[in-house]
């Protein structure tokens, strides 16, 4: 019998396929730290009520987190976060007009009471991170993975030849 896919736990959510290459950063992080996700491009201008059905139903089908890029009038954060109290993280794509500044202003300036946690403009590896610190306070075997990828980077700084005349430092 073929083996069910588990449930996505962070639900990926961006404008268009056009954000994908940025989007896919969070992907690569979350398979790193063997979390489940799903990545889809559904616009809150062009298919605003596929959007709606995919946060309503995120999770009742296992969804604990949703990271959401958008750029340019970035809307579709702040319109998933305005539909579920599952924490939102909001990643800016940059854009050709204005680097993504719009895209960052979008989504940063949420009005009081609907939060989206916003990384910066193409930060999708944090919004990663972000997420799978969420979910680690109810996952001890998460937290020991986010622990030692944290311990790996350290190292990787403190074991550059470059650094080697510190090696001595405390
Ligand atoms: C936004 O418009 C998307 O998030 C994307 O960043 C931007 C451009 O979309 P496309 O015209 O490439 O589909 O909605």
């Amino acid at each position: 019998m073929a083996e069910l896919e588990p449930a996505a736990r962070v639900g990926i959510v961006c404008g268009s396929r056009s954000d994908f290459p940025i989007m896919e950063k969070a992907v690569k992080v979350l398979g790193e730290l063997e979390i489940p996700c799903e990545l889809h491009a559904i616009s809150a201008h062009r298919a605003p009520d596929l959007l709606l059905h995919f946060v309503g139903k995120a999770e009742e089908r296992g969804i604990r987190v949703f990271i959401a890029g958008a750029g340019g009038a970035a809307h579709l954060p702040g319109v998933v976060a305005a539909k579920t109290i599952l924490p939102v993280i909001g990643v800016p794509i940059p854009t050709q007009v204005a680097g993504g500044l719009d895209s960052l202003l979008s989504i940063v300036q949420m009005p009081r009471g609907i939060p989206v946690a916003t990384v910066a403009i193409g930060g999708a590896e944090n919004a990663a991170l972000l997420a799978a610190e969420i979910l680690a306070l109810s996952d001890a075997s998460l937290r020991r993975r986010l622990q030692a990828r944290r311990d790996a980077q350290t190292r990787s700084i403190e074991d550059d030849e470059a650094n080697a005349d510190l090696r001595e430092a405390p």
